[in-house]
């Protein structure tokens, strides 16, 4: 469960930061899934300078992985998520992003309701996880506190082949430092970025957006996923995909 404390620093400051919300093993389950997906080249280089700088997303992840479709729905993140932005919740993306070391490209600033255009900004809500460790060194998530009721003019970012970016004082921004598991939860008005990976080893984050339903217009409703987090059949599979992929790992 998220405190009362994280609740409210997410309805004042537009993002909270939850350290080992994933248990050891759920992370190595992670971390064996992600490994698949970059062995078996899955995904795909989004920078528009991939001789000098890599930024690879694979997008989307329920139907590359049984972990990560059943991810969004444990019980543990359906109460974190309905205890930040009110229920009906629906899940409604999923993608991931691997920075290779040395050449590991950040994502520009960007809020993520210059895509989703809600009413609220806070009826959104991004759940950022670490799937290896996040430091400042290997462009961690970073946030700007407080800023999610401030309008930001976005345009095409000429360093990705299709993110919209936004310009802001560094200054501003928390660097979101997490052990591998800890996970950021930030509202949809919420600037946020990744920085260049200057470490040694490679950084994966996964990012999963989920919005309260009575919030979104028949349009959104038809465009995006909407999986609604209350109708999921079995609360115990993310436990048993757990279990399943460890099972199958190569020792
Ligand atoms: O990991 C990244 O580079 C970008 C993350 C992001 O913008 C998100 O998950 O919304």
């Amino acid at each position: 469960m998220l405190t009362n404390a994280q609740i409210n620093q997410f309805n004042t400051e537009g993002y909270t930061t939850a350290p080992h919300f994933f248990d050891p093993v759920e992370v190595e389950a992670m971390q064996v899934e992600v490994s698949r997906w970059i062995e078996s080249g899955m995904f795909r280089d989004v920078s528009t300078s991939p001789d000098l700088r890599q930024n690879f997303q694979l997008i989307p992840l329920y139907s590359r992985s049984d972990l990560f479709r059943a991810l969004p729905f444990a019980p543990k993140v359906s109460r974190a998520i309905k205890s930040l932005i009110g229920g009906p919740a629906v899940k409604i993306l999923d993608q991931a992003f691997h920075k290779p070391p040395h050449t590991g490209m950040g994502t520009s600033w960007h809020t993520d309701n210059a895509y989703f255009k809600l009413p609220d900004p806070l009826k959104g809500v991004a759940m950022w996880i670490a799937i290896h460790d996040g430091s400042t060194a290997n462009g961690t998530l970073k946030v700007v506190p407080a800023a999610f009721n401030e309008e930001f003019p976005h345009t095409r970012d000429p360093t990705s082949d299709h993110h919209i970016h936004t310009s802001l004082d560094e200054n501003r921004a928390v660097h979101c430092e997490l052990e591998a598991g800890g996970v950021v939860f930030f509202g949809f008005g919420t600037p946020h970025a990744t920085g260049n990976n200057q470490s040694n080893e490679a950084r994966v984050g996964v990012g999963i957006h989920f919005v309260n339903q009575g919030c979104m217009t028949m349009p959104q409703q038809a465009h995006w996923q909407s999986m609604p987090l209350a109708s999921y059949g079995n609360p115990n599979e993310f436990a048993e995909q757990v279990d399943a992929v460890l099972a199958r790992a190569p020792s």
